[in-house]
């Protein structure tokens, strides 16, 4: 019941890949009817009470908007990715008037927030090049380091910095913050209130999410999740879709002390908030099964003990215990089957 996930605005909103953008009837046209749909989300799932916003992408929205409706302002996410002045880099970029820029939005993100009763700037830097001997990567570093250090300077105390890696993508060759070492590394340069961001499709294959998770958490320094779902790359897939018991060793992991839960992903194909119903519903079985761990058995346990007594957790159906939670929360038992109504007025309206 304490659980608090945030949906991102963006993932209600068109999104495709490179190949096409599919417009799905029902689309919110602005930042308003994107909130509506979380605010739905929020009514039938019962744990979805914050969004996450991005700018300019939701340029316009005040408090009201979101308060109004029921919800709380979550995560501010600035956007150094798309304008044409940033194609070599943001705060990494050679060109000092073009990190003035880059470093500009940044401050003015923090304003932003502040104005929404946001605790938190969830930053993602695309910058990176895309071949050896484009530009010097410690140099790069440094010049990141100089800007964020004013950004961090100009925080208020309600508010962190959220510090998001990601291996490649728009950037393959090398991407400035590709890891959570790097990421941990400037963290621990700028302050304790700079904090690790762990978006699930932005690990190489074969790397060990939850013990990222893990020592992060043991560092202080696990600001929070983007969580989604990928087999590939960065496929920003439903989370608990293609490898939901690396979710509930996540949660297992994370035991009772939850970080900032952010849902980011981009529903291409699939009904976009039925797809975000789904998305939070998955975080609460995953939450409730990593509950179910009997941790004193475990500290007991030998190797394969040790196994079979997370395999109990999590063979678990907690489904009959979620909607009961739900229920007991004013939600919906099944919010899947009594989101239809919604959608069919969505599409009509819109
Ligand atoms: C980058 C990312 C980042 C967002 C964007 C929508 O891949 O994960 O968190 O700003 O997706
Ligand atoms: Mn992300």
């Amino acid at each position: 019941m304490r659980l608090e996930i945030e949906t991102p605005s963006w993932g209600y909103g068109d999104s495709g890949t490179r190949f096409a953008t599919f417009q799905q009837a029902g689309r919110p046209r602005d930042v308003l009817e994107r909130i509506d749909d979380a605010a739905e989300v929020h009514r039938l799932t019962g744990t979805a009470p914050a969004v996450a916003l991005h700018f300019p992408w939701d340029q316009g929205v005040q408090r009201a908007d979101v308060e109004q409706r029921g919800l709380r302002v979550g995560a501010v996410n600035p956007n150094l990715f798309q304008d044409p002045d940033y194609k070599l880099g943001s705060v990494t970029h050679p060109d000092p008037g073009v990190r003035r820029k880059a470093t500009d939005h940044l401050l003015e993100c923090v304003e932003i927030a502040t104005a929404l009763g946001s605790t938190a700037q969830s930053l993602w830097l695309a910058d990176g090049t895309n071949y050896p001997g484009q530009d010097d990567l410690a140099s790069r570093r440094a010049r990141m380091l100089e800007c964020l250090a004013e950004v961090y300077a100009a925080l208020p105390a309600e508010q962190e910095l959220l510090v998001e890696y990601k291996p490649f993508e728009p950037a393959f060759y090398a991407t400035d913050l590709a890891d959570w070492g790097s990421a941990l590394l400037a963290c621990q340069r700028l302050g304790e209130r700079a904090k690790v961001l762990v978006d699930l499709g932005h690990h190489l294959h074969g790397t060990n999410i939850e013990q990222i998770v893990a020592l992060l958490r043991a560092e202080d320094r696990l600001g929070g999740f983007h969580f989604n779902n990928r087999k590939y790359a960065d496929d920003d897939l439903i989370v608990g879709s293609v490898n939901p018991f690396e979710l509930f060793l996540i949660f297992f992991e994370l035991g009772d002390s939850l970080p900032r839960l952010t849902i980011d992903q981009a529903h291409n194909v699939e009904a976009k908030v039925e797809a975000m119903v789904l998305s939070v519903m998955n975080l609460q079985e995953a939450h409730a099964k990593a509950q179910l761990v009997d941790r004193a058995a475990l500290a007991e346990a030998d190797v394969l003990g040790g196994h079979e007594i997370l395999l109990d957790a999590y063979k678990t159906d907690v489904r009959p215990q979620c909607a009961e939670m739900r229920r007991s929360l004013g939600a919906a038992e099944d919010p899947i089957a009594e989101l239809r109504p919604y959608v069919e007025r969505i599409v009509a309206e819109r």
